[in-house]
């Protein structure tokens, strides 16, 4: 039996091959790819010591290769086939994202690596919603979308086939990965040729923009593949430079020392031409809004009482100034962001004396040498300079982002009011698992690094 390819190769092959289609249909995403490696260049040549944190925790050569994708499925078929397509590419569902309170009438999850060495090795992640049928009112409309629906087939054969291969065989030959990679590229493939008529395109668009994307084509072509900046607001600002025009306000925390979280910032949707079958057979053109490009800063992942607080602060920060869509208010919203964070600690040590972030501990070049540290505990190792630590990135997705990022795609004056209506349950039944919680995710990795120092200090005890 040959050998099989690591997930993690598979995966790292597939966000090549997609990063390379999407440059192709989307040439605006390759001039900000261009953009953002310039950005990261000149971070690192101008910050000696985060360059040093980045390499010493083997995150800096993951960090031009970073991105993660956005995909909307129709059926619940749909998405548990996408589950076991991902679980090949050791991809799984980290979270539940509920966007019908944002006026999005989907809900979601991010497909991606978990673990230390997987993250490090290639963090690709996709972020996956299934449109809510239930939420569409007009039931004969419903109805038709999920006739629609039932007819398409998102994976091609040898897609399924492999997949089911690699689920019988544990894993798949290089030759096989090679194969699974470009046939799993064609479910996210842009089609310019919708699969409904331009009557009901119209009627699905006004129901809500996103039900007409989800619908009327061939598959989930991918929405947005996403570059990691170190330093959006340097990105944000050289974007009109480029020629890209980008959404009025950065979504997610304010500009910061020490970056928390997700900041996010996007260009508007592309205007892109399409045709329509008529009920003669022919094609009529018309246009599709859907495809965009983002970039994201990445901070460090927060601990419920972290998260807590930054959810409080936002929602502070959004009942003095709601940022307006077309930017009239980006100074005020800015300022006023600015203004509620000032409570939130802005250096490591007060983010981890307060217990609202997660860290990774590693012991120091004194921490290596010294010999006879027969007692103490962690918080005596960092006193002394044994230990030191490092912010453990956030990987996952931040709603309150998504639903601005999905707005300023849906164009201006396009909120439409959903009730909150949060079905997890649904979502996991529909996925086929359930999904993990990112917070156990982040506290196993501090968990594992802190066990690691006091065993490589107790082995040190041990040998003398
Ligand atoms: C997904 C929007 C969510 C993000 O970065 O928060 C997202 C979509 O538009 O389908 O990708
Ligand atoms: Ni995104």
């Amino acid at each position: 039996m040959s050998a099989h390819l690591s997930p993690d190769e598979i995966r790292s092959a597939l966000s090549a091959a997609m990063s390379r289609m999407y440059r192709e249909e989307v040439p605006a995403y390759g001039t900000l790819m261009e953009l953002v490696a310039t950005v990261n260049a000149e971070t690192l040549a101008a910050d000696a010591h985060l360059k040093e944190r980045l390499e010493e925790t083997e995150s800096l050569a993951r960090i031009s290769e970073e991105r993660h994708g956005a995909i909307r499925l129709g059926l619940p078929q749909e998405l548990a086939m996408m589950r076991r397509v991902f679980a090949v590419m050791g991809m799984f569902p980290v979270g539940y994202y509920d966007l019908s309170t944002a006026g999005v009438p989907v809900h979601s999850t991010a497909f991606r690596p978990v673990g230390a060495e997987a993250l490090s090795r290639n963090p690709f992640r996709v972020f996956t919603s299934l449109l809510r049928l239930d939420l569409i009112a007009d039931e004969a409309l419903r109805e038709e979308a999920r006739a629609i629906l039932e007819q398409r087939q998102i994976f091609t054969a040898g897609a399924i086939q492999l997949t089911e291969k690699a689920e019988r065989e544990g894993g798949l030959s290089a030759a096989d990965a090679e194969r699974f990679v470009t046939e799993v590229l064609e479910t996210f493939r842009w089609h310019d040729r919708a699969s409904v008529s331009a009557d009901l395109y119209h009627r699905l668009h006004d129901a809500h923009r996103l039900i007409a994307d989800v619908v009327s084509f061939k598959g989930p072509h991918i929405n947005h593949l996403t570059p990691r900046t170190l330093d959006i607001d340097a990105v944000q600002a050289r974007m009109p430079d480029y020629g890209i025009a980008p959404k009025a306000v950065v979504e997610g925390p304010p500009t910061r020392k020490c970056p928390i979280l997700l900041r996010q910032t996007s260009f508007k949707a592309l205007e892109e031409a399409v045709s329509f079958q008529s009920s003669d057979g022919d094609w009529q053109t018309g246009s599709h809004t859907a495809r965009f490009g983002e970039i994201e800063q990445r901070g460090i992942a927060l601990t419920p009482k972290g998260r807590a607080l930054y959810d409080t602060l936002l929602t502070e920060s959004r009942k003095l100034v709601r940022p307006a869509a077309d930017g009239s208010n980006a100074r005020a919203y800015e300022a006023a962001l600015a203004e509620a964070f000032a409570s939130f600690p802005d250096d490591w040590a007060g983010i981890r004396a307060g217990g609202l972030g997660y860290f990774t501990y590693a012991l120091t070049a004194k921490g290596r040498e010294q010999q006879g540290v027969a007692s103490g505990d962690l918080e005596s190792w960092i006193a002394e300079g044994l230990v030191c630590f490092d912010p453990i990135v956030y990987e996952d997705f931040l709603p309150v982002s998504a639903a601005g990022i999905f707005q300023s795609n849906l164009g201006d004056g396009a909120q439409q009011d959903f009730v909150a209506s949060p079905n997890q349950q649904r979502f996991e039944a529909d996925l086929g698992a359930t999904v993990l919680n990112e917070f156990d995710h982040y506290a196993a990795i501090e968990a594992d690094s802190i066990a690691a120092c006091r065993q490589a200090l107790a082995m040190r005890i041990a040998a003398e």
